[in-house]
């Protein structure tokens, strides 16, 4: 008697609830968790000074987050024998620990402060902008009260996230799937002025680059000798890698599209924003104004952060970041 019941009142609620797809507003939290700022602020300024990569790493995590199943915290969570969550697909590979990290910190204190009021999600999204803002980049604001999903397989990553060997016409069609025009995408990318990746993520461009060319001709000829060096052992010491942005890797800047000109692109997917007709235009108006890219970088990054977010009837407020509340198969 308990199923059909339960499946009439969804149907019910669905009517009301469909219309206002987010209950996100800019004071979600403004009675039941007065803090919340404070805390997730807080809490990363102490995690950045102690390791000046948590801001790359927590940008690139948010971004993957928000790429699956919508910004629901559905990478935090841990496989289990049941289940091999979104985190351990074959793509997640390098996500750093420090994002995960940062945003449990802020979850421990928050649960003393207002126990099971504040979603993982919306932990995420804020420390993903106040690390932005705090290594050089823009500050904008962040609607609040997304849920945490109940869904994290890591058979649903493939196809959802960028590579660095897609054709600009699969770039530019994955974006659009997401709601993304070609300039939201170039204004997202230059993410990459800050982080780094790992030598197997560009070793083709420098030792296999065709037949012909081991190396790709396109990058800086003096670049690619010090990646070729650096990268000597990568496929027996799998960390070694490389900034994003060779000249100021740790600060937030529009330096990532002025490198892009002169064959300092570090993967293949940088390099063909400059070499596409459809694409060079934002990267060319990036790399002369700031004001632009901060701009449009903060439009876009608030437009990432609605992205498929969960309500009361398709999410939780997580206890754990790392796990659901009740166990799924
Ligand atoms: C356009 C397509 C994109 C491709 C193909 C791509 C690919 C990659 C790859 C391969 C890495 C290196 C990972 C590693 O070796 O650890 C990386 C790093 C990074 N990506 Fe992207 N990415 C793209 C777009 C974006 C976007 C839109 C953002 C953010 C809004 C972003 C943020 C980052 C950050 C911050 C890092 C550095 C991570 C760290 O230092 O821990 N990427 N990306
Ligand atoms: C890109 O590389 C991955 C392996 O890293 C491979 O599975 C995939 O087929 C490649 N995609 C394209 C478009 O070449
Ligand atoms: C690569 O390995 C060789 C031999 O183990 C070592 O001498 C060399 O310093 C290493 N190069 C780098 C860049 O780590
Ligand atoms: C740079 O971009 C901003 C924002 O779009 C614009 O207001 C400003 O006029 C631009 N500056 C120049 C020098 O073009
Ligand atoms: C919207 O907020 C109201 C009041 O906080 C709540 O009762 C309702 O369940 C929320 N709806 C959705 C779809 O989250
Ligand atoms: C297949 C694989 O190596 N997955 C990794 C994905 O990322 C998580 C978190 O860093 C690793 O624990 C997994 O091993």
């Amino acid at each position: 008697m308990a199923f059909p019941l339960r499946v009439l009142l969804l149907l019910f609620l669905s009517i009301p609830f469909s219309e206002s797809e987010s209950n996100l507003s800019f004071k979600y939290y403004k009675k039941s968790c007065p803090d919340f700022e404070k805390i997730v602020s807080d809490t990363i300024t102490t995690k950045q000074m102690s390791n000046p990569a948590t801001a790359a790493g927590t940008l690139r995590l948010f971004f993957h987050d928000c790429m699956v199943e919508g910004c629901d915290a559905s990478i935090l969570v841990a496989s289990n024998s049941f289940n091999t969550a979104e985190r351990d697909a074959d793509v997640n590979l390098s996500l750093s620990g420090d994002g995960y990290e940062v945003v449990v910190k802020a979850k421990t204190t928050l649960e003393l402060t207002c126990p099971n009021v504040v979603s993982c999600a919306d932990i995420l999204a804020v420390a993903t902008r106040d690390l932005v803002t705090m290594v050089g980049g823009p500050f904008y604001k962040v609607l609040l009260g997304r849920k945490d999903g109940l869904v994290s397989k890591a058979s649903r990553v493939e196809g959802n996230l960028p590579r660095t060997n897609m054709s600009m016409n699969q770039m530019i069609n994955l974006f659009a799937s997401k709601g993304f025009n070609v300039q939201e995408m170039v204004a997202l990318t230059g993410g990459h002025t800050i982080g780094f990746s790992h030598c197997v993520e560009f070793s083709d461009r420098l030792y296999s680059y065709s037949k012909k060319q081991a190396t790709d001709p396109e990058i800086n000829a003096k670049f690619a000798a010090g990646l070729r060096s650096m990268c000597a052992n990568y496929t027996t010491d799998k960390t070694m890698s490389a900034f994003n942005d060779v000249f100021t890797p740790g600060k937030f800047d529009n330096m990532y599209f002025k490198n892009l000109p002169r064959g300092l692109g570090l993967l293949a997917s940088d390099n063909a924003l400059v070499k596409d007709p459809r694409t060079r235009p934002f990267v060319e108006l990036y790399a002369t104004n700031q004001t632009a890219f901060f701009q449009d970088f903060s439009r876009a990054m608030q437009r990432l952060s609605v992205h498929g977010v969960k309500t009361e009837r398709n999410g939780e407020v997580r206890n754990r970041c790392d796990q659901f509340n009740s166990i799924q198969t």
